[in-house]
């Protein structure tokens, strides 16, 4: 459900001012300390923004798809280590119980989930299952009224933040595809649930990543996100969808951010006697990344107006989404760099953070690779239609 638009101007103002205020100036702090300060986590939640998805029922602010993203395109305009912190409770590490719970199941997290009093993870990604999602290994075995949970997840954001996960497990043993996979709510206090070592990334400081392992964990068989077993794949790929729009929304934001950086710094920067930006060379590289940010703002606002209005074809146009503005940032960040020349290289400068940073974006949510593999799925199974 959609805000009035008063409402909703208000708060794309308030995320604006919150973005450049008190996000930016503490950009350098986060990656330097490698932590997101926690009075900037509890701002965070004053603002309401680990319920941006969440409907205003179970305690949410109740954005609309359309509305998600504009917000998005402020968030990406800053390390992407603050988004992380409330990323998985507004996206994946939320919507499955959103999406396919009981009403119960959504009473009982969603109020808390919105507030930030829990964050909540998504555990589908194991050591053997990356791109190949349905070949997750993790078995849930029922045993009375519990399953008994064993196995391994991988790189989970927010794992050491977490107060639950949305987790995906085999509950069929003979079924090795899809149909065997099960998601569940798991509270992290849960007996048998342990984290591996903080993994040590290339980029996103301040991001926490881990693996979390489950070793004869019982987990209520009333757990089983909608009571229905089998359906946990695709439980995932639902969430996945939205999840993928988001993350559109995100890159297109730091397209932006790179493309300031990149063009004050042109103007700044002399050379030969006069500002590198009038030099048509830079102007080049300049208008490429404003032509391509205009292209991915366009089609993430496209693409989140069509999964509002239920688009069937949205899968594919998801992974659209995701395969183009994540690719585009990359290409952004590379530009930016190229534009600061030497000092692109350096660290003080963000661009050389920014760089990094974007990386993942190609990576987590599936893999470009995989986004064009969904693409093109799709379109040849509706061919002739
Ligand atoms: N929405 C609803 N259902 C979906 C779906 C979607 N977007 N995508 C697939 N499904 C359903 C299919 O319809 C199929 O159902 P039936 O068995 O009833 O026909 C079932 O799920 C299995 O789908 P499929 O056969 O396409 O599964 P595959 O194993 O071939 O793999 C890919 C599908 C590769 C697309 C999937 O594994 C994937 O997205 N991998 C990347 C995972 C990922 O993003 N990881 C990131 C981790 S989270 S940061």
């Amino acid at each position: 459900m959609a805000l009035d638009q008063e409402t909703f101007a208000l708060l794309k103002e308030s995320v604006r001012r919150f973005v450049q205020e008190r996000l930016v100036p503490n950009e350098d702090r986060v990656e330097h300390e490698d932590e997101v300060p926690a009075e900037i986590i509890a701002e965070m939640k004053e603002l309401g923004l680990f319920g941006l998805s969440i409907p205003e029922e179970y305690g949410g602010i109740g954005l609309s798809m359309s509305e998600e993203v504009e917000i998005g395109f402020e968030l990406g305009q800053t390390a992407l280590a603050f988004r992380s912190v409330f990323g998985t409770n507004v996206g994946i590490g939320s919507q499955g119980i959103l999406m396919d719970g009981t009403e119960e199941q959504r009473r009982t997290y969603l109020p808390k989930i919105a507030t930030g009093e829990y964050i909540f993870s998504f555990a589908l990604t194991e050591p053997g299952a990356g791109s190949d999602a349905a070949s997750l290994k993790t078995s849930a075995v029922l045993d009375g009224d519990h399953y008994v949970i064993n196995g391994t997840k991988r790189f989970i954001t927010n794992a050491v933040r977490a107060q639950g996960f949305t987790l995906m497990a085999r509950t069929d043993a003979a079924n090795k595809g899809a149909g065997g996979i099960s998601a569940f709510i798991v509270p992290r206090d849960t007996p048998g649930i342990t984290l591996g070592k903080i993994d040590k990334k290339m980029g996103q400081r301040g991001t926490k990543t881990c693996d979390v392992i489950f070793e004869n964990a019982r987990v209520p068989a009333a757990n089983i996100i909608g009571g229905k077993p089998g359906v946990g794949f695709k439980t995932a790929m639902k969430v996945l969808d939205r999840g993928r729009l988001h993350i559109s929304s995100i890159s297109t934001g730091m397209s932006k951010r790179l493309l300031k950086e990149a063009a004050t710094y042109a103007s700044e920067r002399k050379q030969f006697g006069q500002a590198i930006a009038e030099f048509q060379l830079i102007q080049g590289m300049l208008a490429d990344m404003q032509t391509e940010l205009y292209a991915a703002e366009s089609m993430v606002r496209d693409g989140a107006a069509r999964y509002d209005a239920r688009d069937p074809q949205m899968p594919m146009l998801a992974a659209c989404c995701k395969y183009f503005t994540t690719e585009a940032v990359g290409r952004a960040a590379d530009r930016a760099v190229q534009i600061h020349g030497g000092a692109g290289y350096i660290n003080e400068y963000k661009v050389e953070r920014f760089y990094r940073d974007v990386r993942l974006l190609r990576l987590y949510e599936g893999t470009s690779q995989i986004q064009q593999l969904v693409i093109a799925r799709n379109l040849l199974k509706n061919l002739g239609n």
